[in-house]
């Protein structure tokens, strides 16, 4: 099984805490400039040139969740990534399409918007990204109180979503002290040991964070 990957892209640390929680085995190809061919390779997978991206006995996964879901189904290990009970797994499908679309893609949003030309930025498009993220910080703040993880009880695909978004969001706009319950779940995701394997693998490419990466985490 290979992994079409890079450390510091917070879609890969999705799959990646996946992949660690359960030891799963798996081959790394590094997405990295020097390396043409791994991106050669990507993109006859997968035209969009997106990644994680998952091969697997001859078949491309692709989509974080979609990928999580495969390998509960062909890979599964000691912790379930999605619970068996149909309407708990309904929860924390839903807590990662939250996730996804309500942290992780405004997080997006601020800092490669950053990567633009002063000319091409658009103003309007982070603005309303900002005011999603306080929506969202707001929301998880009221959700979360009472929770250990984000679907309840146990870690799952959700959490896999929420440390890389809940990471960098914080980064691109701080999440509050009002936002107790939130910033006290981010610290126990980043005390996972799964997630802070990912965390610590990405160390080295700080420096490359667009907005400038905090003295922090
Ligand atoms: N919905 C996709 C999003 C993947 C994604 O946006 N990946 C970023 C890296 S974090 C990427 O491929 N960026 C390169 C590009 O957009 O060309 C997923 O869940 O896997």
């Amino acid at each position: 099984m290979k992994l079409f990957a890079h450390p510091f892209s917070s879609y890969c640390q999705k799959v990646l805490i996946a992949l660690y929680e359960n030891g799963t085995p798996f081959e790394y190809v590094l997405l990295a400039p020097e390396q043409p061919q791994a991106f050669a390779e990507l993109e006859a997978l997968w035209p969009f040139r997106r990644f994680p991206v998952l091969h697997d006995a001859g078949r491309a996964v692709m989509e974080s969740s979609i990928i999580i879901e495969h390998l509960q189904l062909h890979h599964p290990g000691a912790v379930r990534l999605i619970p068996p009970a149909p309407e708990h797994a309904l929860e924390v499908r839903f807590m990662d399409r939250f996730f996804d679309l309500y942290v992780h893609t405004p997080m997006q949003k601020i800092v490669l918007d950053c990567l633009r030309p002063q000319a091409e930025r658009d103003g309007r498009g982070v603005a309303d990204a900002r005011a999603l993220l306080d929506t969202a910080y707001r929301w998880l703040e009221r959700v979360l109180a009472g929770r250990t993880w984000a679907a309840g009880g146990a870690f799952a695909l959700a959490d896999c979503a929420a440390a890389p978004a809940l990471f960098y969001a914080d980064w691109a706009h701080r999440i509050g002290s009002e936002f107790a319950a939130l910033r006290a779940y981010r610290a126990r995701l980043l005390e996972r040991a799964s997630v802070a394997r990912a965390v610590d693998e990405a160390r080295p490419y700080r420096a490359f964070f667009p907005l400038g990466a905090p003295e922090r985490d």
